[in-house]
């Protein structure tokens, strides 16, 4: 009783959680309680928690030696001193993730462009170690300006390989020759599109705009509508497009900041000390990407890890774990909606590469199956094979040609063991034999003679119960009929030296073979 309470809560809390937030739950059949596996996914975080950062190049923190800085706003307010050898006056960069008390502000600042016009260069390097997705919107926030130049880089082999993902200037033309975009202009076409946007870089006179965002949540309302109410349109998008999913999955940022903030439109020569970067606080809303075979992303040895389940494993569940290498790994699946599906079964058994979404019908299905495979997961042979019972289902040979007999079956399909379907008068699995009483041309045939009921007669040899060979004198079906009947071209001896018994036979067995033998 307890039990069943217990599994229908379960069940319950499956319904009534957020998409995806479960890999498996009992659920009761008629059969007693299962196990019903999901495709499932970690909550977002706030991953600037768990990321490692480093500036370049060397030198680039301010206080050392100690330096007094002024404010855009008000250059004779020059009063912010940075000193890198006291706690209180240093700006380092776990400045720019830690989680600040209310009210006080802590923040990374670089020198200042003291070697104007050499340009003022940073770079911020992000690393997690660990392949992420975007949930929400990168903001970067600026105390004392925000960049008049800048570009977001993000990286997906751990700082390997790097791609711009958003530019960032006051003039996108004349900075990066692009022309200036929003994220309200893409489409869902151009959505992955890498931008210049001018949205966050223009001096606006105030400290109110200290914020630089890479936009994902405009990105997700293009699928998912303005309030992200449609999410299952997002998600079954997420499948579907080329490229989207990966869009958003990162394991390194790269923040390279350019030009810093001029409050103006020129740099003014005669004081430098105003111009320098200064972050307070980088937010990385982003989940662990599992692959969709875990609900649970945690730290492990100063890494983040993915809590596998479905048999998968590794830092992604991006394999199949010890003794589950027969079946090929595959990720999980948003679709369909609403749980997803593990893909634990690898959906295609490798008979296809692709998976196709079709919508009206809510259901993900194998393209084009190889191996004489068909089916929504290429789990059936197709018409004229049949399923090999010594092989797995992901083996090539798992399906073999039925192999019918052309002129003996009815058609070219055979049921599940391999047997076709015979025409009348012969069998066999292939449809290759004749029943007793038929004869094998080019098909199935009645016998015409045998060596029992149909035996030829006169001293008529039966050939391969096709016909019978008549000696000269006789002939009919079963040689039962003398060629003198009627008066012509008898010869005396013939009609002599049958008895009368046997003339009486032949006369009745021809009327009898009359009435028995098919046309
Ligand atoms: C910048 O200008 C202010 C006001 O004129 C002055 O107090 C400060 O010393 C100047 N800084 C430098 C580095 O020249
Ligand atoms: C920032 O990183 C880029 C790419 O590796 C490099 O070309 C550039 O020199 C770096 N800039 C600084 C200031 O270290
Ligand atoms: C990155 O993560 C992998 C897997 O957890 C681990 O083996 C490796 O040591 C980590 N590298 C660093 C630099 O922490
Ligand atoms: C994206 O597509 C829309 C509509 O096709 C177009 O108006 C817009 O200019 C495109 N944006 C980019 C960056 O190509
Ligand atoms: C994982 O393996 C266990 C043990 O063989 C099995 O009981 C379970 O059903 C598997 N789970 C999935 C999702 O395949
Ligand atoms: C059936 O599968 C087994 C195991 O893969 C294979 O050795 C055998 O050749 C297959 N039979 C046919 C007729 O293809
Ligand atoms: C296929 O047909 C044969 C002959 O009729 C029969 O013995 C066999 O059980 C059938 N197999 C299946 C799977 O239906
Ligand atoms: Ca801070």
């Amino acid at each position: 009783m307890l039990l069943q309470a217990v599994l229908l809560l379960l069940h319950c809390l499956a319904s009534t959680l957020g998409q995806y937030e479960l890999c498996k739950s009992l659920v009761s059949t008629d059969d007693g309680s299962v196990w019903e596996h999901y495709a499932c996914q970690p909550k977002a975080a706030s991953m600037k928690d768990y990321m490692r950062i480093k500036v370049d190049p060397p030198g680039i923190t301010c206080g050392n030696p100690p330096e007094k800085f002024c404010t855009l706003e008000n250059p004779y307010l020059c009063s912010d001193e940075c000193d890198a050898s006291n706690p209180d006056l240093a700006h380092p960069p776990q400045l720019m993730q830690d989680r600040e008390r209310s009210g006080l502000i802590t923040y990374w600042q670089t020198v200042s462009w003291s070697r104007y016009p050499e340009p003022l260069l940073a770079n911020i390097s992000m690393s997690w170690n660990k392949s992420l997705e975007l949930t929400d919107d990168i903001q970067i926030t600026f105390e004392y300006g925000r960049p008049t130049i800048m570009v977001l880089e993000k990286s997906m082999d751990h700082g390997r390989s790097w791609q711009p993902y958003q530019y960032y200037a006051d003039d996108c033309l004349d900075a990066f020759n692009m022309p200036p975009r929003r994220v309200r202009d893409l489409s869902p076409a151009n959505i992955t599109r890498v931008i210049c946007t001018e949205q966050y870089s223009r001096w606006v006179g105030s400290k109110n705009d200290k914020n630089v965002k890479f936009e994902v949540r405009a990105r997700f309302a293009v699928f998912a509508g303005a309030r992200l109410q449609n999410m299952d349109n997002l998600y079954t998008r997420m499948e579907s497009m080329k490229g989207l999913r990966d869009f958003f999955t990162f394991t390194n940022l790269r923040l390279r900041l350019l030009k810093p903030a001029l409050g103006g439109t020129y740099v003014q020569r005669e004081n430098l000390s105003k111009y320098f970067y200064a972050i307070s606080n980088i937010e990385v809303p982003a989940r662990c990407k599992c692959n969709l075979h875990a609900s649970q992303c945690l730290l492990q040895d100063g890494n983040l890890q993915c809590q596998c389940e479905h048999n998968t494993t590794g830092q992604d569940c991006q394999r199949c774990k010890k003794g589950f290498k027969a079946k090929s790994w595959k990720a999980g699946s948003y679709l369909p909606t609403p749980n997803g599906s593990p893909n634990t079964y690898c959906e295609c058994y490798g008979h296809s590469n692709r998976c196709s979404y079709i919508d009206y019908l809510n259901i993900v299905t194998c393209v084009s199956c190889k191996h004489n495979t068909r089916g929504q997961n290429c789990q059936h042979c197709r018409l004229g094979y049949f399923r090999n019972a010594s092989a797995e289902l992901d083996d090539e040979s798992v399906c073999i040609e039925c192999n019918c007999n052309q002129l003996g079956s009815l058609h070219d399909r055979c049921n599940g063991t391999g047997f076709c379907q015979c025409k009348d008068g012969a069998t066999g699995p292939k449809c290759d034999d004749c029943f007793p009483g038929y004869y094998w041309k080019q098909g199935c045939y009645p016998n015409i003679c045998d060596e029992e009921m149909l035996l030829c007669q006169n001293g008529g040899t039966c050939y391969q119960n096709q016909k019978c060979i008549c000696p000269p004198e006789y002939k009919g079906v079963l040689c039962q009929q003398s060629r003198c009947e009627g008066g012509k071209d008898c010869n005396a001896a013939s009609s002599s030296h049958l008895p009368m018994a046997t003339l009486l036979l032949c006369t009745l067995l021809s009327h009898l073979l009359a009435t028995l033998t098919p046309h």
